[in-house]
């Protein structure tokens, strides 16, 4: 039996399809959405842009893409089954191999059935009478919903760089983040790269082993951590599964990023010089992102993050032979951790190639792009293909461009054209029964995606039968409590050395986009913390009411 009344029966939907809930994304959010709701005895329906459900991991099919947190980790915890019968071949796994877990995903849980592919939702409005959504997707179909779930992806939104003459090349142009599914083969080819952020970090390896000769654009140097990614054997993911249950917990109840990890227990700066170095070796020969719990006050405190810093600009000195091409590649404008790490393959001992030039914009970017050259510096690289590793208009890109209209008809863009607002990442106020998926103010991109991804399913699930046992039908944020987490997450990261970059996490690649911090520092444990807390408050901050008196106000 339904664990909560479905109200997708009702008249007034009887001529449009009605669903308790539809879903935007089928990536790893959407799917572990519907299947939550599914249980609940729910009708949903997810619309899915892509060709297959996987979301980031199907647009992002660029070479070397894999990812950067470890497999056994970045994987869902839900199905006991599910962690006991999927093999992870390497330590980071490939592209290809998370597609593949995904579409596991869906036919292990029977999801398909409820996604439709190849469709976005362009609209959704918010009917104040009825009380219920109306969306409308790009086959050009209308469904009414009770409540919108929108699991559109924190980095989904594949960013075009506004730069003369990009229309005129006469190559192929290609995007890291909306990849051709045919193989791209750059033999004998001269390519460009422009961007040095995770995407460019993983590609360019790659693409220097195949192709005639790569230019590499750099206009800003990122800090990489080497991956030293291998092959799982069976025993070692044994030896995982054995300690699954404490890496789970963890993850969701200790880590700030979600990743099961030793955690410091002091400050860089309470090491003597022979000490830290040592342990940033360690770290180093590790791999990965937890290099930056190294020590406890890297993101906090700037002289400690300095240590962690110059220690990466050494090893980038130590690998790179030409030391004007070492220099470049040393990041020196913003603080190690405050953009995102890049953990990377043979990154920096790539430009020791002869076949690859980096090319240094940082003063005036790309003057111009040519049928077939790229301009920078008053000098023309004449180029056979480009590759744009330019990046996503981040957290809120994917969002903005639905049409969104909550009370009033008010758009969620033109409410968020300052910076996004949010309670707890999850609604806006004004946008009821609209709930976000590791949206902007949750931590999200500060963490293991897949971690945080189920606590807000995890949430959302909860409050929707919390609602239904009540007889409730409309769940808001306040504005009151809107502003409260607003003000407070600003407050967080400005306790921390994040905000000193010019990150994708301020909306700072985005010319205009307004320059306020979108993640929640907090730390996925704390954070949870907050909103059970929250939950067990009965919703504080959230406004619940019946729809029943709207529905008598619009038939008198
Ligand atoms: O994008 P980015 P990304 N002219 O925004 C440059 C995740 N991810 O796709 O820094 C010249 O980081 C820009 O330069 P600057 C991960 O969270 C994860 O690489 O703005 N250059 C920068 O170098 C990551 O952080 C994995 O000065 C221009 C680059 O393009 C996030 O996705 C793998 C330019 C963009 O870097 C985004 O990474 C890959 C212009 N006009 C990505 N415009 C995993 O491993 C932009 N740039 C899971």
């Amino acid at each position: 039996m339904s664990a909560l009344p479905s109200t997708s029966g009702k008249d007034h939907f009887a001529e449009a399809a009605c669903y308790d809930v539809v879903v935007v994304g089928a990536g790893f959010a959407g799917m572990y959405m519907l299947h939550r709701l599914r249980g609940l005895g729910l009708k949903v329906r997810v619309y899915e842009q892509g060709g297959d459900v996987g979301g980031t991991w199907y647009w992002n099919r660029y070479p070397g893409a894999r990812c950067d947190v470890e497999s056994m980790q970045y994987s869902y915890s839900f199905s006991e089954e599910l962690q006991r019968e999927w093999d992870w071949s390497e330590r980071y796994a490939p592209q290809a191999e998370i597609l593949n877990y995904a579409r596991h995903v869906a036919e292990r849980f029977d999801l398909r059935k409820d996604i439709q592919l190849n469709t976005s939702v362009d609209c959704a409005g918010f009917d104040e009478s009825a009380g219920e959504w109306q969306a409308t997707t790009s086959d050009g179909k209308t469904v009414g919903a009770k409540f919108v779930v929108l699991a559109t992806g924190c980095l989904s939104n594949a960013r075009l760089p506004d730069i003369r003459g990009l229309s005129d090349f006469a190559g192929k142009v290609y995007h890291t983040g909306h990849w051709p599914h045919e193989a791209v083969d750059f033999t004998g080819q001269r390519v460009a790269v422009v961007g040095t952020g995770s995407s460019a970090i993983q590609s360019i390896p790659v693409i220097a082993r195949q192709a005639r000769h790569l230019y590499v654009f750099q206009r800003t140097p990122n800090f990489s951590i080497p991956a030293h990614n291998a092959a799982l054997t069976a025993e070692e993911r044994e030896a995982f599964r054995r300690i699954y249950p404490e890496v789970r917990r963890f993850a969701r109840e200790e880590a700030r990023n979600g990743i099961y990890a030793e955690l410091p227990d002091r400050g860089a700066l309470d090491d003597g010089d022979n000490a830290r170095r040592a342990r940033y070796e360690q770290r180093w020969a590790r791999g990965g992102l937890t290099f930056m719990l190294a020590y406890n006050n890297l993101i906090l405190d700037q002289a400690a993050n300095d240590t962690a810093a110059d220690f990466v600009r050494a090893k980038i000195a130590e690998i790179v032979k030409d030391p004007q091409t070492a220099k470049l590649l040393q990041p020196d404008n913003h603080p190690i951790g405050s953009k995102r790490i890049c953990v990377d393959t043979d990154y920096y001992a790539t430009f020791n190639r002869s076949n690859v030039t980096l090319v240094d914009i940082r003063t005036n970017g790309i003057e111009e792009i040519l049928p077939n050259a790229l301009r920078a510096g008053g000098k023309d690289y004449e180029i056979d293909a480009l590759v744009l590793a330019t990046g996503f208009d981040a957290m809120t890109g994917s969002v903005a461009r639905i049409d969104i209209r909550g009370r009033g008809g008010r758009t969620l863009k033109g409410k968020w054209a300052e910076g996004p607002k949010t309670y707890l990442g999850l609604m806006s106020a004004g946008f009821p029964n609209l709930f976000i998926v590791t949206g902007p103010g949750s931590p999200s991109v500060l963490s293991n995606m897949i971690v945080s991804i189920e606590q807000h399913v995890d949430w959302i699930a909860d409050c929707m039968v919390w609602m239904g046992q009540r007889g409730l039908d409309l769940v808001e944020a306040t504005k009151g409590a809107e502003e409260g987490w607003v003000a407070h997450v600003n407050e967080v990261a400005h306790m921390t050395l994040y905000p000193q970059a010019n990150s994708w996490y301020m909306g700072a690649n985005i010319p205009g986009k307004p320059r306020i911090f979108m993640p929640y520092i907090g730390g996925v444990g704390v954070y949870r913390r907050i909103c059970d807390d929250v939950a067990a408050k009965g919703y504080d901050g959230f406004a619940m009411t019946a729809a029943e008196p709207l529905r008598e106000a619009a038939r008198s």
